[in-house]
């Protein structure tokens, strides 16, 4: 049975990615990890090591220690913090990522890394943005994952590491908070929608960007780390979209089952930047031809379920 290590466990992709890859290959061989411990079903539903991916010598120790065989990293600083904090991001980001790299060489693992929708930039085509194209982002996020899409590409062709990633979109999802994205509105808005039945929306009405349902991220992780390798071309960034939409389009759809739900806007300029320097929505052909990607939510089956099973959290 292979073995799995999680950074970032407890963050918004982990703490679900962990509990199905426990569901699917057994409680103990998928090692939960994380900057901190905190009582969660992630610590408490098999084994949980305090790893920082800046240190080296405990990520290799825990890899050791495990036998591990693919290293799933999700520990980042995302794009509104990166912004604010851009040499931490650069820490994490960048050479957190190294030293997985580095680990996984020694250790001979896999690893996987999510790259993003802000790996592409201001003058990358918007509409339909293709697999290859033009990457000249301008936050410290995206100038991070582009690197890391690169270095990821160069372990494996150097040293035949087996490194795999999408470039995810936004992710939303009712189990876990994300921590400090530009896409992060289009989670608030279903907890306001429940909570005070209004929202203030931080982007302006014509911002369009990829999005996707949380099952859907999942389901593209497990089946890229399935799929068979050899018929890879683009290992290291594949795009991946489930939807495209606006905030109207979002707040429309959440009102068809909350009539009374309202909302305005409030513009955060910094945010507005960051996300018109991203595409509107990606091609993802590539996907689609090399692993089979095939995601099942649209915006109003998404809509659906989030606000059924907020529902339930919440009460
Ligand atoms: C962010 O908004 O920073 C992330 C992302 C799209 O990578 N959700």
């Amino acid at each position: 049975m292979k073995k799995f290590l999680i950074t970032g466990a407890l963050g918004q992709i982990g703490s679900e990615l962990t509990m199905e890859l426990r569901k699917r290959y057994g409680n103990e061989n998928v090692i939960a990890s994380g900057r901190s411990k905190r009582d969660t079903m992630v610590v408490e539903s098999g084994p949980f090591e305090v790893v920082d991916i800046t240190d080296y010598d405990r990520l290799n120790e825990v890899v050791k220690k495990y036998d591990v065989d693919w290293i799933i990293n999700l520990a980042a600083i995302l794009s509104a913090v990166g912004e604010k904090k851009p040499t931490m991001a650069w820490e994490v980001n960048m050479n957190g990522l190294f030293n997985i790299l580095e680990v996984a060489r020694e250790n001979n693992c896999g690893v996987f890394t999510p790259s993003s929708i802000a790996a592409f930039g201001p003058n990358t085509p918007k509409d339909d943005t293709p697999q290859d194209t033009i990457q000249r982002p301008n936050t410290m996020y995206g100038v991070t994952k582009v690197s890391g899409e690169l270095l990821c590409d160069y372990y494996y062709e150097k040293f035949g590491v087996d490194t795999r990633g999408v470039r995810f979109p936004g992710l939303i999802s009712y189990a876990a908070l994300p921590g400090g994205g530009t896409t992060d509105y289009a989670v608030h808005i279903y907890y306001d929608a429940l909570q005070k039945g209004k929202f203030t929306c931080p982007l302006d009405e014509d911002t369009y960007m990829d999005m996707m349902y949380m099952p859907d991220a999942i389901n593209a992780i497990i089946d890229l780390l399935e799929a068979d390798g050899t018929k890879l071309k683009h290992r290291n960034a594949f795009n991946v979209t489930a939807m495209s939409f606006n905030p109207e389009m979002i707040f429309n759809e959440i009102k068809k089952h909350i009539p009374e739900f309202t909302m305005d806007y409030d513009v955060d300029g910094d945010l507005q930047k960051i996300a018109n320097s991203w595409p509107n929505s990606l091609d993802d052909s590539a996907a689609k031809e090399e692993w089979g990607w095939n995601p099942k939510y649209d915006l109003e089956s998404m809509t659906k379920d989030m606000l059924e099973k907020l529902r339930e959290k919440l009460n």
